[in-house]
């Protein structure tokens, strides 16, 4: 068995496996719950502090839930196809499928060694065949929907990874794997159409019980903009162009209008005069990244190109510059440029000498510097001077929509998604090009498309399976004659953009999924994973359930109705862990040493679960502790029970204290557990412990059957956060296995009610002393007890009182001379 953890620590494993405790079974009893974490990519590293911190807290959670009485599904898997894996390989020599299969047995090892309730028999691993060859159906799906096509586009390339990337893949102009410059390349790829989803995207998006931050970052990724198309015809031609803007209002402040440098209309308006400036430009503007572009800061760039466009609204002939402020893949790749309010117009006007006409004016007329970007009324607008912004923007699309000239237009910056990738470790996608009938789709019965193994894999910027004439060569599925296989593999974000629904259903080697099931069981309930994946992962999801949704398969519209992003575990100096700086923490050797429970239990006390920190040694050493003085004091209590001379049967004051904190416990470990604040529940833990050992010291007697039934929640309580001790102490206490099947404990408010209250006794306004009274007095009882207590006694000697004043509940104030 494992190497890993203590040999309770696998006791209790093997007997949870043996048993099959965490089994589905979707016919028990209990509300379904499925608890999902984000699964893990099996490169070469093994699970890190990271990973524990995703599985631990959150298997914690589930426990928890499956004691409170819910039917959990909490499955694992790998994502097992992508870059990493092939990168490792790459590196090692070692094939992209060798190597994953060992580093899967080393994880699933680890994740084993963790003790969670992970039901393994619903394993998926995206690499299999029985798995891609799913992703591949879902490929045909979308294909057959329409919502798969193949296009000719300028695409992010990674010079490095040697492949095309997602435009959420490029983080601020660098690849996010390795960090290279991308690069722009023209190439026909395969794409999924997100964009058709776009509107439903955002607008569900506030029914999600998901970070807020996530969720505006997908927002701002969707990013809907509500404006108008105009369209400029050129003058003494036949060409026109649309532009999009959001400020239709300004259109008699355009005194130029620039084209993207990637535009198709720039050839056919670039008069001959200009042609090799312009040809010059498009080489310099190829060079630069998206960012660069839309900097606000960076110089503008740009040239003539000698034609004019007429102004719709008031037949102005204004130039028809080149600039690569204007990004080819947002709205038109045109714009209509109005240097009097809008900045980067302004920058641009400026520096080229072109005319700046001020159209807005502020309401209260007081600003008139430009650029003036904000709303107002018109001026210099002819017919609509006057107008609001608001009401401007609509007069003038109606008089450009009777003139055929223009109309409104939502844009959104989200791009479809492209998928292909000339990689080798990835699921190959199902269609063959033949001569005669041209793209055509693997039929269903033919899946999986298997990928090769003997594969020459190193990346050269061609896809790795294009090489192999073996995989190459293929019949038409349609006609019979000779085609050719389509050599990119799928994005590996298309494996794990449904992998949620096979895991209800792995072992279906007729379908992706039954549908009964996967819409029983889903959505998922709770998805634990880190934040890096909100515009990919999270999106990508999200736009796959819909699609599965509008074909009949699904019956919901979120695959994730509630979302939490764990915190990041940083090494012990407070920096991001990386193996260059040295500074990992390698979960197996702290297990070996102190256990899995501790190692998980550190983690969820020392850190808020959303926030993480830095690592600590000392911190870990005190948790270690804490269990030790919890085990010994557990076992005190058995002592304690077995004492024959135990025979009372009442519940005195050192009871009542006890159990006031044992419910107190109670109702704050699950009000925060639920809340996932791991950190503030063990703390009520410790708290809990200590009054149990302030019991077992008390000199009297002790009640041994309220002694038994407290220790019974104590055991409860830490069940979720220690689950092979707590299994290991409800044994000792004689207790049939498991404490898993047990339920919560149930909080019995009464026992928080306290029966006595401290309140202070003064003398003429100066506290004198404290005591303790049951809270069922009258006034005058109370007054009576102040006066006759002995300090107090000796304070009033030699004096006369005038009067008493009893403030319920808080204290006596006694008026003398
Ligand atoms: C004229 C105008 C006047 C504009 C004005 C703004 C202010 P969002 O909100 O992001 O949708 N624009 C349009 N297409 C562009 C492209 N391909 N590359 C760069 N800029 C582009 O922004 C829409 C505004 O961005 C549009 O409205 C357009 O400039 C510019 F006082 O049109 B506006
Ligand atoms: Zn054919």
């Amino acid at each position: 068995m494992s190497n890993y953890g203590t040999s309770i620590d696998r006791k209790w494993q093997d007997k949870w496996e043996d048993s099959k405790l965490y089994k589905f079974d979707e016919n028990a009893k209990g509300e379904k719950l499925y608890v999902l974490e984000m699964f893990s990519y099996p490169s070469g590293a093994k699970l890190h502090a990271g990973h524990w911190f995703n599985y631990g807290p959150t298997d914690s959670w589930a426990r928890f839930k499956r004691m409170k009485g819910y039917n959990v599904f909490q499955p694992m898997g790998f994502d097992a196809f992508g870059l990493p894996a092939e990168n490792y390989a790459i590196k090692t020599g070692i094939h992209p499928n060798d190597s994953t299969m060992q580093n899967i047995k080393n994880m699933e090892e680890q994740l084993r060694a963790m003790g969670a309730m992970f039901n393994w028999e619903n394993e998926v691993v995206t690499c299999f065949p029985d798995y891609y060859k799913w992703t591949q159906w879902l490929f045909l799906k979308l294909y057959e929907k329409g919502l798969a096509y193949r296009k000719k586009a300028p695409v992010n390339w990674c010079p490095s990874c040697n492949t095309v990337l997602a435009n959420e893949q490029v983080i601020e102009g660098l690849c996010e794997r390795c960090e290279s410059e991308v690069q722009k390349k023209d190439l026909t790829q395969w794409f999924f159409k997100i964009t058709d989803y776009a509107d439903e995207l955002l607008d569900k998006i506030d029914t999600l019980d998901w970070p807020e931050k996530t969720k505006s970052m997908q927002k701002h990724w969707i990013g809907r903009s509500k404006g108008a198309e105009v369209t400029f015809k050129i003058d003494n031609s036949d060409i026109s162009f649309d532009v999009f803007t959001t400020r239709v209002d300004t259109l008699n402040g355009v005194t130029y209008v620039v084209l993207a440098p990637e535009s198709p209309y720039v050839d056919n308006l670039t008069t001959n005069e200009y042609k090799a400036k312009v040809e010059e430009y498009k080489d310099l503007a190829a060079k630069q990244s998206e960012i660069e572009r839309q900097s606000t800061t960076r110089e503008k760039t740009g040239v003539f190109t000698g034609s004019y466009a007429i102004n719709p609204v008031n037949g102005k002939k204004v130039p028809v510059w080149v600039g690569d402020y204007v990004l080819a893949t947002y709205g038109t790749g045109c714009v209509m440029a109005v240097p009097a309010h809008d900045e980067r117009d302004f920058q641009f006007a400026t520096k080229f000498n072109l005319p700046i006409e001020r159209v807005i004016k502020s309401k209260n007329n007081s600003d008139d510097t430009l650029p003036f970007t904000e709303y107002g009324v018109l001026v210099n607008s002819g017919e609509f001077d006057g107008l609001t912004t608001e009401d401007a923007k609509e007069a003038i699309v109606k008089s450009l929509e009777e003139k055929g000239l223009g109309r409104w237009k939502v844009n959104f910056r989200l791009r479809d998604w492209l998928v292909s990738r000339q990689r080798y470790w990835g699921a190959p996608i199902p269609v063959v090009y033949c001569d005669k009938c041209g793209i055509v789709p693997v039929p269903e019965s033919q899946l999986p498309v298997e990928l090769p193994y003997d594969i020459e894999f190193t990346p050269d910027g061609k896809s790795p399976l294009s090489k192999s004439e073996d995989f190459l060569n293929t019949t038409c599925p349609k006609c019979g004659g000779h085609a050719v296989r389509e050599s990119d593999t799928l994005d590996t974000f298309v494996c794990s953009s449904w992998y949620y629904l096979r895991y209800v259903d792995n072992k279906n080697t007729e379908k992706a999924f039954d549908i009964d099931k996967v819409n029983s069981l889903l959505p998922v309930d709770k998805y634990v994973g880190g934040p890096e994946h909100a515009c990919m992962h999270l999106l990508y999801a999200r736009f796959i359930t819909k699609a599965l949704r509008d074909m009949g398969y699904l019956k919901f519209d979120e695959p994730f109705t509630s979302l939490t992003h764990q915190g990041l575990i940083l090494g012990p100096d407070g920096l991001k862990m990386s193996k260059s700086k040295g500074n990992t923490i390698a979960p197996d050797d702290y297990i070996k040493e102190f256990g899995a429970d501790v190692f998980r239990m550190y983690l969820m006390f020392g850190f808020a679960y959303t926030e993480g920190g830095a690592w600590s040694d000392d911190g870990i050493k005190s948790m270690a502790r804490f269990v030790d003085r919890s085990e010994r004091i557990l076992q005190e209590c058995r002592e304690e029970i077995s004492n024959k001379e135990n025979t009372k049967t009442s519940m005195d004051k050192t009871e009542k204290e006890l159990n006031y904190a044992r419910h107190y416990a109670i109702k704050h470990v699950t009000e925060d557990t639920e809340k996932l604040q791991f950190n503030t529940a063990i703390a009520r833990i410790m708290e809990f412990t200590n009054s149990l050992s302030k019991y077992l010291n008390d000199e009297n007697n002790k009640n041994i059957s309220f002694l038994e039934e407290t220790l019974i929640d104590y055991i409860k309580l830490l069940a979720p956060f220690a689950p092979h001790f707590a299994e290991e102490q409800w044994e000792l206490l004689g207790k049939n296995f498991s404490v898993f099947n047990e339920s919560w404990p149930t909080l019995d408010p009464k026992a928080l009610i306290k029966d006595e209250v401290e309140i202070a006794i003064q003398i003429s306004g100066k506290i004198r002393a404290r005591i303790n009274i049951p809270t069922n007095l009258t006034d005058d009882e109370i007054k009576e007890i102040a006066l006759n207590d002995k300090t107090i006694k000796d304070h009033l000697e030699g004096k006369n009182i005038i009067k008493v004043i009893v403030v319920k509940g808080k204290l006596v104030n006694i008026v003398a001379k």
